[in-house]
């Protein structure tokens, strides 16, 4: 009991830390900057101007990102928009979006692009998150990048600019998918390409599952 205040408490007191958008490298910190017009509550991005920042070398197939987590659980949603300027982030990269659990960090080594989309050495184009919560306000950050033939996603492992989840699990909301599927006797596969889209999802989920006990803990030691 005293523990779920504690973590009630903790919970309240972060909901003004939003997140950080770690890698690709944002274009702006959003949570430290003291410019009044940057504010994660600005659609599409903060409040961040296309090449505000530095633009990151990302692989032709899809590269990594790793978000600062720092509510209790956010839904999380991915967004590609191709070219140097971008105002229309029409690519989604979280085909079904995710439900992020825990105040950490969320690494996936490999977002995956869309199958259609054609993605050439030297294309900028720039990634958006959004993030949303139980009251349906939405925060956002965005990242320029370059797709070069010469980047590589980030490392799995613990060190600096490497890549690890840590107390984040993440799940797909896939639900009305799934249960059309499971009471649909004939099936139109449609579940099983959801399923398979999400294996790298579904793995990065199992990988965070081990520290998730101590997120509760952590919360309550008010970290
Ligand atoms: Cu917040």
């Amino acid at each position: 009991m005293q523990l779920s205040a504690l973590v009630l408490l903790t919970g309240a007191s972060l909901t003004a830390a939003h997140y950080s958008l770690d890698y690709p490298e944002w274009r702006v910190d959003s949570l430290g900057s003291e410019d009044e017009a940057i504010s994660q509550w600005n659609y599409p991005c903060a409040g961040a101007a296309p090449n505000s920042g530095n633009r990151t070398d990302w692989p032709l197939t899809g590269g990594s990102l790793t978000l600062g987590l720092h509510h209790p659980w956010t839904y999380v949603f991915v967004n590609l928009g191709m070219g140097s300027n971008v105002s229309s982030f029409n690519v989604s990269l979280t085909d079904p979006f995710w439900n992020a659990t825990g105040n950490g960090t969320l690494c996936a080594q490999k977002m995956t692009l869309p199958p259609h989309l054609e993605v050439s050495d030297g294309d900028e184009a720039s990634i958006q998150v959004v993030t949303l919560g139980e009251t349906g306000n939405a925060l956002y950050n965005c990242a320029d990048i370059r797709f070069s033939a010469d980047a590589a996603v980030l490392e799995e492992g613990d060190g600096e600019g490497m890549c690890k989840s840590v107390n984040v699990t993440v799940g797909e909301v896939a639900g009305a998918a799934a249960a059309a599927n499971g009471t649909d006797a004939g099936g139109d596969g449609d579940g099983a390409s959801a399923a398979a889209a999400g294996l790298s999802v579904n793995a990065l989920a199992t990988a965070g599952s081990a520290v998730l006990a101590m997120v509760a803990v952590g919360c309550g030691v008010g970290l």
